[in-house]
């Protein structure tokens, strides 16, 4: 932990540059990033650069699984509770009731139950321009809901809430070459190439200047409508699968889903038609992929160029996981289990042994705390995770000054492991119908609010366990769940088997506390 205060570093002191790759719905266990399934990945420059050369998470997860919670919360280091407001006041309506983008009744904007005003004023952008010197660069999808100027902390903006992969449309604010406001591409602009070339364009600008930089670039890849580049849509590797993957859950019997939740267990079997369906979308997705293997290469590359590789952090996550299939939920997220909750985390830079691994339970509300620590600043008291910088350098020999002061007042890594979250809380409310690959029953029904925990320890082992409530404006009551799901991962990783009801009535109640616990917890009391 650190102590009360930290003196912070002079202009002088040597601060590291940071990128962060953040891409949408990108998939660990489908085969989609990393660790790779099998021997074949999209990525291959990526694989190279990032996890031959750098650190891989094990068990990073993320907390909410739809893209507008996900990355306030990793903007702001908060879980989802801390960036939404309860308003359970009787003959008022709960704020940001809407299930995707709005504005409720008391003017806030909204995108997703998240109230944007929590996330933007938070970010650990800010903290980063205004109390460590960073200049800071964002450049593709942002939020959903994505403001026209650049909330406070963000030097640069060309940042969209996702947006069309041809013809993207960018908001604009210190762009060399363009006009502030608004800026729209033309139909042979592809939209991870145009967040590629804006970023190194930029880069190329500020690299080994007076400040240090945080680039923060966030490809629309691989989300909905997978669309891939015009020089990539009839690539297919041989040694690629030649379907989507297909595990146990894939298309399975009503009999096998009788005991999930409602919306699960009255899911329709896949036609020949969705399953051919979500095979295209598979390859396109890894099509999609392709681009943003190109994008991190030349990246990396340019930063090499400019002599400043060697002072450099580099992060590559997802903003959520993806189902192709599983528990006959066509293609999408949204849901509790570890498809869509279990992400990538690569991570390259000074002090990070090559090839290492990270086994830590982790999520993306860490990464925000983690980034302050590599500028040399403390963990924000507004901040609800916790920096894992020590349990990623394992070499202290040649740390960037920031680096330094940091570790040197946390803990040692073995301590950090010793006394690290044995748990990890997942959490989401119901954001709307929709239907995938022309199938008439909805990937979620207004019984899609969950709260859970990842348990990966001694006590329970290998367990998610998750409680159920119905509810469509963000507003539920956890305190009585009306379903309830548990899962052994290590013997049933598809999660077949809910064990929910053979598990010990002391288990239960110990399990939902503690959940109840995890959705009340706000900053330091936060596991
Ligand atoms: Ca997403």
């Amino acid at each position: 932990m650190f102590l009360v205060s930290i003196p912070f570093l002079t202009r002088a002191a040597e601060k590291p540059n940071i990128v962060f790759f953040l891409t949408d719905d990108q998939d660990q266990l489908l085969g989609g990033s990393f660790p790779n399934i099998g021997d074949v990945t999209p990525m291959p420059l990526t694989k190279a650069e990032l996890e031959g050369k750098g650190a891989m998470a094990t068990n990073f997860f993320i907390h909410t699984p739809i893209c507008c919670p996900s990355r306030s919360e990793t903007v702001t280091g908060r879980y989802l509770h801390n960036v939404k407001i309860f308003n359970n006041i009787p003959g008022r309506k709960p704020q940001c009731p809407e299930g995707y983008n709005g504005k409720d009744d008391q003017g806030h904007v909204c995108c997703m139950h998240v109230d944007e005003q929590l996330v933007n004023n938070f970010t650990f952008a800010r903290s980063l321009k205004e109390d460590a010197g960073y200049t800071v660069g964002m450049f593709g999808k942002y939020l959903n809901n994505c403001p026209d100027k650049p909330p406070p902390g963000f030097d640069v903006w060309f940042a969209n809430g996702g947006g069309n992969y041809f013809s993207p449309s960018f908001a604009v604010k210190n762009i060399d070459g363009l006009p502030d406001g608004h800026w729209t591409g033309n139909k042979t602009d592809y939209t991870t190439s145009v967040v590629g070339n804006r970023s190194i364009a930029w880069i190329r600008k500020v690299a080994g200047k007076d400040k240090p930089f945080f680039a923060y670039i966030a490809p629309k890849a691989a989300h909905e409508p997978f669309t891939p580049a015009t020089w990539y849509k009839n690539h297919w590797d041989p040694s690629w699968p030649k379907t989507s993957p297909r595990p146990p859950s894939f298309n399975c019997t009503a009999k096998q889903r009788a005991h999930h939740h409602p919306t699960i267990a009255a899911m329709d079997m896949l036609t020949d038609k969705a399953v051919q369906c979500i095979d295209d979308v598979y390859k396109n997705r890894w099509r999609t992929l392709m681009s943003v293997d190109d994008v991190i290469k030349a990246v990396i590359d340019v930063t090499e160029e400019l002599g400043v590789l060697n002072n450099t952090y580099f992060f590559y996550s997802s903003d959520h996981g993806f189902q192709l299939g599983e528990l006959n939920l066509p293609f999408d997220k949204r849901n509790v289990y570890e498809f869509d909750v279990r992400i990538h985390l690569l991570a390259r830079g000074p002090g990070i042994k090559h090839g290492s691994k990270f086994e830590m339970l982790a999520s993306n509300v860490d990464l925000g705390p983690t980034f302050l620590s590599l500028a040399g600043l403390p963990v924000r008291e507004d901040m609800d995770g916790k920096s894992f910088l020590p349990l990623l350098i394992s070499d202290k020999s040649q740390l960037p000054d920031s680096v330094q002061l940091s570790l040197s007042h946390m803990d040692s890594a073995e301590n950090v492991a010793a006394n690290w979250r044995d748990s990890l809380f997942i959490e989401y409310y119901y954001v709307g119908i929709n239907n995938k690959c022309g199938l008439t029953h909805p990937i979620e029904e207004p019984d899609n609010n969950f709260i859970a925990v990842r348990h990966l320890d001694e006590k329970y082992g290998n367990i998610l366990y998750a409680e159920f409530q119905n509810g469509t404006d963000g507003w539920v009551d956890f305190q009585k769940p009306n379903f309830y799901e548990m899962f052994d991962i290590d013997k049933d990783p598809w999660q077949l088997q809910n064990i929910y009801p053979t598990v010990d009535e002391k288990v239960k109640t110990a399990l939902h506390q503690e959940v109840q616990t995890w959705l009340q917890c706000k900053g330091k009391n936060c596991p």
